[in-house]
C-alpha cells in the first residue's frame, strides 16, 4: 500500500434521518470527486437498528472487518449518518477517534434564522475540539440499593495522556487559526478531573507562545456562546461538555442540522458525521437538513483527501444554495421549503 492509494470510504447511514442525509452526502461526495478527478473506493454498509433487525448485531462482523481494513489503510474514512445509541460510541472508542472537530461559522444568507441578533453573528467562527473517547461516557457504571433506596453512579474519568493529546490538538488548531484557545471545564465542582486538565494546559501552552489561552467554567461558557459567540476561536473541552456546547452552537447558527463534524484518530483514520442525531420525528418525510452531512463531506475533502480547494468550492456552493433553497428548519416565514434531496441537488448544481 502506497501513500497514493485512493482513500477508502465506508458509508454507514444508520437509522432515522441518517439514511436520508447520507444518501445526499454521498451523492455530493461522488459529484465532487468526479469533477475533481479524485479516485476513491466507496462502499455502503448497514449499522444500527437496520443491521440489528437483519443480523442481531448493531455493528455486524463483516462491517467490523471492513472497518478494521479501512482503519489500517493510510487514508481510510467513514461517512456516518446517525444512530439512536448503539453503535456510534463503540466505533469512536474502537478506532480511537479521540479528536472531534466541530466547526461553526454562520452563513450570511441564514443570519435571519438564528435566534441571535445579526450583529452578534458578525465574525463568528468557532471550532469546538471535543475529546471523544473518554469522560463519563466510558466511565465505570454501578447501580445498587442502599437501605431500600436505589442509587446509580457513572464515573467521570480522564487519564493524563488522553487530556494531553486533546489539549495539544486544540492548541495546534488555535495556532493555525486566530490563535485564541478557551479550555472549558468545571474545576469548581469537579476539581480532580478538571484540575488535571488545567495542569496539562499550563504545561502544554508553553510550546504555543503565540496562542492566547484562557479558561471558562462550562456554565459560563454556555451563556457566553449565546451572548458573545464572536469572542471565541478554538474551544477545547471534554466529551460531555463538548456534546452540550455543540448543541448551543448549532442553535446559534440557526439549526443543529447545519453542524458538521470530523472525528480523527492518531493514525489518520477518520469518521465524518453530522452533529445531529436520528430525529425520528421527521425521519422519512424529506424534511431533514443534509447540510451538516455535506459540511462533513467538506471536512473529509480537507482531511482525508487533502483537497482543500475542492473543500472550499463545496463550502462556496453551500453558501450559494442556501440563498435560494431552504429545508424547513432553516426557512423563514413565507419561505418556500425544499426537500433533503432538492437541497443536495442545489449544492451540486
Ligand atoms: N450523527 C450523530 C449521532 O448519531 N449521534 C448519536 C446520537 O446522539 N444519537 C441520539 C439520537 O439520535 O437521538
Amino acid at each position: 500500500m502506497t501513500p497514493t492509494t485512493p482513500p477508502t470510504v465506508l458509508v454507514l447511514p444508520g437509522e432515522g434521518i441518517g439514511p436520508e442525509v447520507v444518501r445526499v452526502g454521498r451523492a455530493v461526495l461522488e459529484h465532487v470527486l468526479d469533477r475533481a478527478g479524485l479516485p476513491a473506493t466507496i462502499s455502503e454498509h448497514a449499522v444500527g437498528r437496520p443491521a440489528y433487525e437483519r443480523t442481531g448485531q448493531w455493528l455486524p462482523d463483516p462491517v467490523r472487518d471492513a472497518l478494521d481494513q479501512a482503519a489500517a489503510e493510510p487514508r481510510g474514512a467513514v461517512l456516518f449518518g446517525a444512530t439512536a445509541d448503539e453503535p456510534i460510541g463503540e466505533l469512536r472508542s474502537r478506532y480511537d477517534l479521540y479528536a472531534n472537530l466541530r466547526p461553526a461559522r454562520p452563513l450570511p444568507a441564514l443570519h435571519a434564522v438564528s435566534p441571535l441578533r445579526p450583529e452578534r453573528l458578525e465574525g463568528v467562527d468557532v471550532l469546538i475540539v471535543r475529546e471523544l473517547v473518554s469522560d463519563v461516557y466510558y466511565g465505570r457504571r454501578r447501580t445498587g440499593t442502599d437501605a431500600g433506596r436505589r442509587w446509580a453512579g457513572q464515573e467521570m474519568y480522564y487519564r493524563e495522556d488522553e487530556v494531553r493529546r486533546i489539549v495539544r490538538c486544540g492548541l495546534g488548531h488555535a495556532e493555525a487559526r486566530r490563535r485564541h484557545l478557551t479550555l472549558v471545564h468545571k474545576a469548581n465542582a469537579i476539581p480532580d478531573v478538571f484540575g488535571l486538565w488545567l495542569d496539562v494546559l499550563a504545561e502544554e501552552r508553553a510550546a504555543y507562545p503565540h496562542v492566547d489561552v484562557q479558561d471558562r467554567y462550562a456554565d459560563t461558557m454556555a451563556m457566553e456562546l449565546v451572548l458573545r459567540p464572536a469572542d471565541f476561536d478554538v474551544i477545547v473541552t471534554g466529551n460531555l461538555f463538548g456534546d452540550l456546547l455543540s448543541e448551543i452552537t448549532g442553535a446559534v447558527l440557526g439549526s443543529l442540522g447545519l453542524m458538521p463534524s470530523a472525528s480523527l484518530s492518531p493514525t489518520g483514520f477518520a469518521l465524518y458525521e453530522p452533529v445531529g442525531g436520528t430525529a425520528p420525528d421527521i425521519a422519512g418525510t424529506g424534511r431533514a437538513n443534509p447540510l451538516g452531512t455535506i459540511g462533513s463531506v467538506e471536512l473529509m475533502l480537507r482531511h482525508t483527501f487533502g483537497a482543500p480547494r475542492w473543500a472550499d468550492r463545496l463550502a462556496a456552493a453551500v453558501a450559494l444554495a442556501v440563498g435560494l433553497w431552504r429545508t424547513p428548519d432553516i426557512a423563514g416565514p413565507g419561505d418556500k421549503t425544499c426537500t433533503t434531496e432538492e437541497m443536495g441537488a442545489a449544492v451540486c448544481d
